[in-house]
């Protein structure tokens, strides 16, 4: 299966954003015909400042399977102003999706990269469409890219492309970001095919990780296995070329964070949300994507405990934890969802009562409106993962504290912890810690507060997405 040209075609596009997932999701619509909705965040902002609607071309998966000769898959989009910039679909099949997406990207890479905390999985059956499915991304960006051009490769699911993509076009310049932690030589590995993986990505001209730490794991291990020469930041790649190594904190639109913040119907819907739950003395939130990295199971028994033992009062204190469906396919997934309801089932029926509700769980997305004016309302965020590569979570609620009041409990393992020091730094497996510092967080007085929550917000603000993806670009253009 080829994938579809939309826009200007063939060898045009002086920029080329690959990833996974192209920046718009098909729906079905009830009379059968298919909407295209820009998906909401994440990357698609972080990029936003540097697509040229113009001259920029996005490669990546619709997010519906497409069979061969479906004539009911979702099409369209190609029709003015879906996407920031022309769009360009690599088409998957339902056993496509399987073995490279649910399969090699999220039963092997994800749970490796984030320190085994679910056991990874190694088949060769899944390995082979995701050689397959790279060289499939490095056909078609190779015949989108103008002479010269810079592609931009995002994420672990696209890991072998920069190579692949070197064979087919070594007039392109080639950058590589992972959104994930970059694990330790001791996990790294295990896996059977990590010469493959160090080697598709030193194809590219620069490699950038999330954090400090990150890169630093990918040079030694590219020096380890490729007996290949360090220099200073750089490795030397098998073909002789330099490959730049650094670390790239992604970041949010913190300008537009804080402005929605400030906006008078996030205020109204702020006190609202208060006064819907009963007017609490204490808000506590968690925002994740329902993920077993996210440690809201490490919330959820703080929180149980805390009340178990009176230390916080079920009467005047309410946590509300967003979840977001994600993944809903593979099976670590589904089991993780009743794993977290049961507890919080338990947790209500022994701490809720009649009048006093002390946890709400929302399964589902909310609009970034609704979003915004929790974060608003919440006296302190909680953000425990056991590992994540940046976390922009921490970062969306820092940007939206306009009046520098509530705090952040933040997990040292986090990416954004490297920048957010001065939040309530929390050891996610250390479940006494985490209940004494979700207390002293509580009772701080404002002045604390403020110091930390400004300290953290001048660091949010300052260092914005537009300028993480300008300086990844222009030191990509100097690499
Ligand atoms: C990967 C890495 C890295 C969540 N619920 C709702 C909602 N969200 C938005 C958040 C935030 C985004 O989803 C989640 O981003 P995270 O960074 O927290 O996590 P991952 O999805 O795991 O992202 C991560 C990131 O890539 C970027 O490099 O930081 O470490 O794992 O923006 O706001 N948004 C709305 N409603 C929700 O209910 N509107």
């Amino acid at each position: 299966m080829t994938g579809r040209a939309y826009g200007r075609g063939v060898n045009s596009y002086d920029l080329v954003v690959v990833a996974n997932r192209l920046p718009v999701s098909a729906e079905r619509l009830p009379d059968g015909s298919w909407a295209w909705r820009r998906s909401p965040g994440g990357l698609v902002s972080a990029l936003d400042p540097v697509l040229e609607p113009e001259s920029t071309v996005w490669v990546g998966w619709s997010g519906v399977p497409r069979e061969d000769g479906d004539s009911s898959a979702p099409s369209g989009l190609d029709a003015p102003g879906i996407g920031p910039c022309a769009l360009h679909e690599v088409p998957l099949t339902g056993a496509d999706v399987e073995a490279f997406y649910e399969g090699f990207s999220n039963s092997t890479l994800w749970p490796l990269y984030h320190d085994a905390i679910a056991t990874p999985v190694y088949h060769r059956h899944h390995w082979t469409p995701y050689v397959e499915i790279n060289q499939r991304f490095a056909r078609e960006v190779a015949g989108l890219a103008a002479e010269g051009a810079t592609v931009w490769v995002h994420d672990y699911q696209l890991q072998l492309l920069p190579q692949m993509l070197r064979e087919r076009r070594p007039d392109l310049k080639i950058g590589y970001f992972l959104h994930i932690p970059f694990p330790p030589a001791e996990l790294f590995l295990q896996l059977p095919w990590r010469g493959e993986i160090v080697t598709g990505l030193l194809g590219a001209d620069l490699v950038g990780f999330q954090t400090p730490g990150g890169a630093e794991n990918f040079r030694s291990i590219a020096a380890r296995l490729l007996d290949s020469e360090r220099n200073g930041p750089d490795v030397v790649a098998p073909d002789g070329r330099t490959v730049h190594v650094e670390a790239y904190p992604i970041s949010i639109d913190s300008a537009a964070y804080d402005g929605r913040a400030r906006a008078p119907r996030t205020i109204e819907r702020a006190s609202e949300l208060r006064a819907e739950l009963g007017n609490p003395k204490h808000l506590l939130l968690g925002v994740d994507r329902l993920d077993y990295t996210k440690g809201i199971d490490v919330r959820i028994k703080a929180m149980t405990e805390l009340f178990a033992s009176g230390a916080l009062d079920p009467e005047d204190t309410v946590f509300v934890q967003i979840a977001t469906p994600s993944r809903e396919n593979v099976e670590e997934y589904q089991r993780l969802r009743a794993e977290i309801e049961l507890m919080l089932g338990r947790a209500l029926a022994d701490h809720g009562t009649i009048s006093a509700r002390p946890i709400h769980y929302l399964y589902r997305p909310l609009d970034p409106d609704e979003l915004a004016a929790f974060y608003r309302a919440a006296d302190l965020m909680l953000v425990t993962p056991y590992r994540d590569g940046m976390n922009l979570v921490a970062k969306e609620y820092v940007a939206s504290r306009v009046d520098e009041d509530g705090a952040l409990v933040l997990s040292e393992f986090a990416g954004a912890a490297v920048e957010l020091e001065d939040a309530f730094l929390v050891n996610p497996y250390d479940a006494e810690q985490v209940k004494r510092v979700v207390v002293e967080a509580l009772e701080a007085g404002p002045s604390d507060l403020r110091r930390r929550m400004s300290s953290m917000r001048a660091q949010v603000i300052n260092h914005d997405v537009a300028r993480w993806s300008q300086s990844f670009l222009d030191d990509l253009a100097n690499a």
